[in-house]
């Protein structure tokens, strides 16, 4: 296949499609069709069928229709439906706040390191406050990395530390001094109740309590973690689903040479 056909857009091939009034794709363009699957606290039956109709005509789809229905347990029953959704979007007028640094595979961030540094970058990682996933921390950090990226105990120019998970915050920083760290960098899965905006404003603090925060690069990072939400909360930079550890290293050693850090 050429290059032109992979880098087509729908826009290129589908004359009816709108970019300031997106819907969802199906089987044709504009016909809005979802896919939904959740689960009511009623007992499996005709009315229970009935309600998961009126509820998905309710959240704005026309044509509403359920494709399959089981009892999870008595009392409740769980639903695979679809329906037409009649919302749309305007795509042109997004704005999305991103990590603005240009990334950098492995060689090229060690070879930018030695030439800008003549040093080992060092990068401490942890999953802290009560949060026990460490899959996130480990696939930027771990050798073997993730999806085919290296990881940052693979950089020759990176002295990796991960101190794994449920670390909490003054023990972060306490190591973060000890190894003289040049970044800190936090993975937060479980956001629940907003435990981890507790837990990422509370490091933050501290540090600022401590006078360290000046001193060192701060990242956040989990599947859901923007990079306006880590802004927001007084970190450097903030990294969601689909980073890898490039991604990050990168943003690093260019945040860390724009501020004359050496
Ligand atoms: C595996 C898993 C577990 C395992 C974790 C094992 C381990 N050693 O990590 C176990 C069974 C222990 C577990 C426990 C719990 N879990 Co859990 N878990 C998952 C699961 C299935 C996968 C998570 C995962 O590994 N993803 C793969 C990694 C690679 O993705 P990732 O974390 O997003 O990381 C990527 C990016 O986000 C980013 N990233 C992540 N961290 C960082 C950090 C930095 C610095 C950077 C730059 C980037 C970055 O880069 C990574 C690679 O691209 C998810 C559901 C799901 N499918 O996502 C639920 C899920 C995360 N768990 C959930 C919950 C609720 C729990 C429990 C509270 C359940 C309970 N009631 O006990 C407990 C919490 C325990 C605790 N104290 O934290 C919920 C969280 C919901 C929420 N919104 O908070 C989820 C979403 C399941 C669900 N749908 O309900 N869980």
């Amino acid at each position: 296949m050429s290059e032109g056909l992979y880098s087509m857009e729908a826009k290129d091939f589908d004359k009816t499609l709108d970019l300031t009034k997106v819907k969802p794709y199906g089987d044709t363009m504009n016909d809005g069709k979802v896919q939904l699957s959740f689960t009511l606290p009623v007992p499996c039956g005709a009315e229970a069928v009935e309600a998961a109709k009126q509820l998905i005509r309710k959240m704005g789809m026309e044509n509403p229709q359920v494709v399959f229905y089981k009892e999870l347990t008595p009392g409740f029953t769980f639903f695979n439906c679809y329906g037409s959704c009649s919302q749309t979007v305007d795509y042109q007028g997004i704005y999305v706040p991103k990590v603005e640094s240009s990334t950098m595979d492995m060689y090229e961030t060690d070879a930018y390191i030695k030439e800008h540094f003549g040093r080992k970058i060092v990068v401490v990682g942890a999953s802290t406050g009560t949060d026990a996933h460490t899959v996130g921390i480990d696939a930027i950090m771990n050798m073997k990395g993730y999806a085919g990226h290296y990881g940052l105990e693979r950089y020759e120019m990176v002295e990796a530390y991960n101190l794994g998970s449920q670390v909490p915050n003054e023990e972060f920083i306490a190591k973060g001094l000890e190894l003289h760290a040049d970044a800190l960098i936090v993975s937060q899965t479980v956001t629940q109740k907003d435990v981890h905006i507790h837990n990422l404003v509370n490091l933050v603090e501290l540090m600022e309590a401590e006078g360290l925060r000046d001193r060192m690069i701060l990242v956040c990072g989990g599947a859901r973690i923007t990079h306006e939400l880590a802004k927001e909360l007084g970190y450097d930079a903030g990294f969601g689903m689909n980073t890898f550890a490039d991604d990050v290293i990168s943003f690093i050693v260019q945040e860390m040479v724009k501020r004359g850090m050496k």
